[in-house]
């Protein structure tokens, strides 16, 4: 199996027809020079693979850097094209920290104060889904600029809409890819984070936030309401007296507040958040990602169930870890006293 992942795309493709890779595997491949002609001749499947994908996706721009990683268990060979940021024309992404395991995406309409229009919010979808599959990027941090994370939905695009247009084209229903993400997301907020844009904060996992950031659900003095979460997500975390609140006055609430009523987990110097977001991300990277992910659902059924069947989706998610090798590892590397190595499975 060859997983090729671009910033906007991935793909996986099987390499058992090519007569390359004998089904099951790669194990079979015990001597190291064997295994290195291997992922070379992989490499170059890859790259012709990669012109393929050119075809594809034209608009793309790809340097000729290849980047090949066989993982632990040699079952795939990772591919990882980094792909330039002017395909991109209202984010910006990037990968970071020491081992390149945390996915950054800024969100870049600065004039508009990072208004989310539709072409934002489908390359948002865009990088979020490639991020999702690539093996490589443990944890994503999503960030604005220094003045607004976001300042809500793009009230001039939206301006048009009649009734009949948001219910016949399901409005707002392809918004919400942050929500649908496996991995954990971090959002680090400096500034305004206002209607869509609190919206957006609250789909990530964990909110942290610059000292001067500002948070609030204002659609009530345009005469609408929130529409991703704003009315829900806020009062399950916030309380209903602050929600409503907010939601009813439009009134904004500071970072400190913001972290005193449970929204924010943290507050930092805004120079410094970005490098915490990050920070953190690399250390959620330190554990299995299979777990990081088993526990993230769990977490998140808290707020989709009653506690009686919550608990029961965690016993039996706390029982499946130990059908796992990282479990036994973890466990394993706790009584010989040294550091757990994850491999995912
Ligand atoms: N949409 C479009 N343009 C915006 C938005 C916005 N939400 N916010 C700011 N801008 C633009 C301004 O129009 C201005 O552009 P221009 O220079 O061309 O006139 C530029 O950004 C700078 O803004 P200001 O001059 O107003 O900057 P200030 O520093 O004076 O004020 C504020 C900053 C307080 C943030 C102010 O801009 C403001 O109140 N913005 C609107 C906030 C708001 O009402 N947000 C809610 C929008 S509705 C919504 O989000 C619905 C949610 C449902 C979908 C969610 C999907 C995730």
């Amino acid at each position: 199996m060859i997983r090729i992942s671009f910033d906007n795309s991935c793909f996986e493709i099987s390499l058992v027809n090519h007569h390359l890779l004998p089904a099951p595997g790669f194990q079979r491949f015990a001597d190291t020079k064997v295994k290195l002609k291997l992922v070379q001749s992989m490499a170059n499947i890859a790259r012709l693979l990669t012109k393929r994908a050119q075809d594809q996706f034209p608009n793309v721009v790809y340097p000729l850097q290849v980047i090949t990683r066989l993982n632990s268990s040699c079952k795939y060979l990772t591919v990882h094209i980094p792909i330039s940021n002017k395909s991109w024309e209202f984010i910006k992404t990037e990968v970071t920290g020491e081992k390149k395991n945390v996915a950054v995406i800024t969100l870049n309409r600065p004039k508009a104060l990072n208004a989310l229009c539709n072409g934002l919010m489908k390359e948002l979808s865009t990088a979020l889904k490639a991020y999702g599959k690539d093996a490589n990027i443990s944890a994503i941090v999503l960030t604005g600029s220094e003045k607004a994370f976001a300042a809500g939905a793009d009230i001039k695009e939206m301006a048009p809409n009649t009734y009949s247009q948001c219910i016949q084209g399901n409005f707002l229903n392809d918004w919400t890819e942050v929500a649908r993400t496996q991995k954990p997301i971090i959002a680090a907020v400096n500034g305004y984070a206002l209607g869509g844009g609190c919206e957006l904060a609250m789909m990530c996992d964990i909110i942290y936030a610059g000292d001067k950031a500002k948070f609030g659900q204002p659609e009530i003095a345009l005469g609408t309401i929130p529409g991703v979460g704003g009315t829900q997500r806020l009062t399950r975390v916030v309380g209903r007296s602050k929600a409503m609140e907010m939601c009813l006055t439009g009134n904004m609430i500071n970072a400190q507040e913001a972290e005193k009523v449970g929204l924010v987990s943290k507050v930092i110097p805004p120079d410094q958040l970005l490098v915490e977001a990050v920070k953190l991300g690399e250390k959620i990277g330190t554990h299995s990602n299979l777990i990081v992910q088993l526990c993230k659902e769990a977490v998140n059924t808290a707020f989709e169930t009653t506690l009686e069947e919550g608990l029961k989706y965690e016993r039996r998610f706390n029982h499946a870890t130990f059908s796992t090798i990282d479990c036994k590892e973890g466990v394993k590397a706790f009584i010989e006293k040294r550091p757990a190595k994850f491999i995912n499975e």
